[in-house]
């Protein structure tokens, strides 16, 4: 298991972070996330033999939030 710790902007309540956290945790291969909007920062336990830390990233951006 792997995990990353994202940069992310755009997030500016509880409902933003329960966006980030369903649109990643609904990947195949995600095992945990953590979304704080006041630290712009999202954490993600997967396995990176099921996915790519780049479509983690794509997902989040795909929301409207911006990814460092
Ligand atoms: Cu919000």
């Amino acid at each position: 298991m792997a995990s990353i710790e994202l940069q992310v902007t755009g997030m500016k309540c509880g409902g933003c972070e329960s966006t980030v956290t369903k649109t990643v945790t609904a990947l195949a291969g995600v095992t945990a996330v953590k979304a704080s909007h006041k630290e712009n920062r999202v954490e993600v336990e997967y396995d990176p033999a099921q996915i790519d830390p780049e479509a983690i990233r794509k997902a989040i951006a795909g929301q409207g939030f911006t990814v460092a």
